[in-house]
Parts: C-alpha cells; structure tokens; sequence
C-alpha cells in the first residue's frame, strides 16, 4: 500500500488554519484522497485530556517548561495513536498545528531554545515531521478580528497572553520557516477563504501530480 503524507498547518490564532484545513481536506477527497483532519493539542482521547489542562483559564497555568513537556506529551500520543498509523494506512493526515507550534510558542514566546524544543520532540515522537508545512499569515489586525469572531466566550490561556507574547510567536514562525524552506510554504492569509484555499493548492499540485 502506499504510504499517504502528513500536511501541517501553522501561524497564529485566527490566521484561518482550521477553516482552511477543512476546505483542503474536502478539495482533497473530492479526488478520492482519504484524509483525517485532526488538531494540536488533542486528536485522541489522551491528548484531548492533555488539551483541557493546558488551555483551561482555572488556576495560575503551568511553568514554560512545564508547558512544553505537557505539549510534547500530547503530541506523542497523537503520532503513535493516529498520525503514524493513518499514514501508514495511505490516508492524507491533515493536522491543525503540529511541533513547530511548539517552537514558536514555547520557543520564541516562553523562552525555551529551539534544541531543548526538538530534543523533546526526537523523544516523545521520534522527530516525525510533516510532508508540507503551510504557514498561514495575517497582519496582527486581521487576526484580532478572526480571534474576536471565534472567542466569543474568551480566550483561551495561551490565546489570552498579550501582543508581545504574539509578536515573538510570529516573528519565531517566520524564522523556523526560513530556515526550512524545503519543508515549509508560507501562505498569505489575509484575503478570502476561498483565495487562501486556492494559494495552497497551487502549493499542493506537485504532491497531486502522480496520485
Ligand atoms: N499551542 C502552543 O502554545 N504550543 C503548541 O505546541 C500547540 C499549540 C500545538 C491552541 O488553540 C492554542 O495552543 C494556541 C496555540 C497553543 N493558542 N493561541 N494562540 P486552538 O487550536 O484552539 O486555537 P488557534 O489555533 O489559536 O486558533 P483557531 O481558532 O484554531 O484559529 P484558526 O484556525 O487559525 O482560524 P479559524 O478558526 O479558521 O478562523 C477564525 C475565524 O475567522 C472564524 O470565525 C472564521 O470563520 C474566520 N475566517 C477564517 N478564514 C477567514 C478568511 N480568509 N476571511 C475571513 N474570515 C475568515
């Protein structure tokens, strides 16, 4: 059977990731491509649990470090449980952040270093990486107002940090991005859904051309 590829979306919040993720999958199937859209933190059950204690508003939250291990914990179950298997299954795993969030948020924005970062991630899932990284990016205006359609009961803990936090989550995603051109295709988010979603596809078209 062959094997089916891993795709990653990334960027800040309110960037349209999953509105994209969603719109990919469904272009993806329309030419009978199986896909399993899944997010980060959560995909399975214990990882979900992982997701409620790490972005849940009660309590004083969690030490960076903390933080990042409790990350990295979701994520290894959610490459053992269901991203492995399902791509080894031939299925095109579509997934709503993965490790770079990790490095962006927990690097750039917490202070933790890019090597401890990918050192917990060699650990907890082997260093997978995604096919095709997409990085979704808007001006800080446009993600205020989409963060502001969708949080209409409140940020959530990460969400809620200041625009410092998110400037330096920003300016880390770019960076990770440069560094990695092969793997990563930066996407301009600010137009309509339905423009986004063509960009990426025109991205995605080598990947189609032989199936
Ligand atoms: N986090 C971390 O710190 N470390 C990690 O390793 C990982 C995550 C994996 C997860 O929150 C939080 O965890 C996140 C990072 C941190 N916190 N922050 N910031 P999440 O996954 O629940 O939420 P998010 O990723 O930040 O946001 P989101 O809701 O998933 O946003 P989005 O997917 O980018 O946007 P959306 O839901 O597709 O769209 C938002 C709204 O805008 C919605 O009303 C849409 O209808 C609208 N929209 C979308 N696209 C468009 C366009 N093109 N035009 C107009 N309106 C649009």
């Amino acid at each position: 059977m062959t094997q089916g590829k891993f795709i990653a979306f990334e960027g800040g919040e309110g960037a349209g990731k999953s509105t994209q993720a969603r719109m990919l999958a469904a272009a993806l199937e329309a030419r009978g491509i199986e896909c399993v859209v899944t997010r980060e933190p959560g995909g399975t059950p214990g990882a979900e649990a992982i997701r409620a204690l790490l972005l849940g508003t009660e309590g004083e939250g969690w030490h960076p470090r903390a933080e990042a291990m409790l990350f990295a914990a979701a994520r290894s179950d959610h490459v053992e449980r269901l991203i492995r298997p399902a791509v080894a299954a031939g299925k095109w795993v579509i997934c709503d952040r993965f490790v770079d969030s990790s490095r962006a948020y927990q690097g750039g924005g917490g202070g933790l270093s890019d090597a401890e970062l990918c050192e917990l991630h060699r650990i907890g899932s082997l260093g997978l990486l995604p096919d095709l990284t997409l990085l979704v990016e808007v001006s800080p205006e446009v993600a205020r107002e989409r963060a502001a359609l969708r949080d209409v009961d409140g940020a959530d803990r990460i969400g809620g940090r200041d625009e410092a936090y998110h400037a330096k989550v920003a300016a880390a995603f770019a960076r990770i991005a440069e560094a990695e051109p092969a793997r990563f295709a930066r996407i301009d988010g600010n137009g309509r859904a339905e423009t986004v979603h063509q960009a990426i596809l025109a991205v995605l078209t080598p990947m189609l051309a032989p199936l």
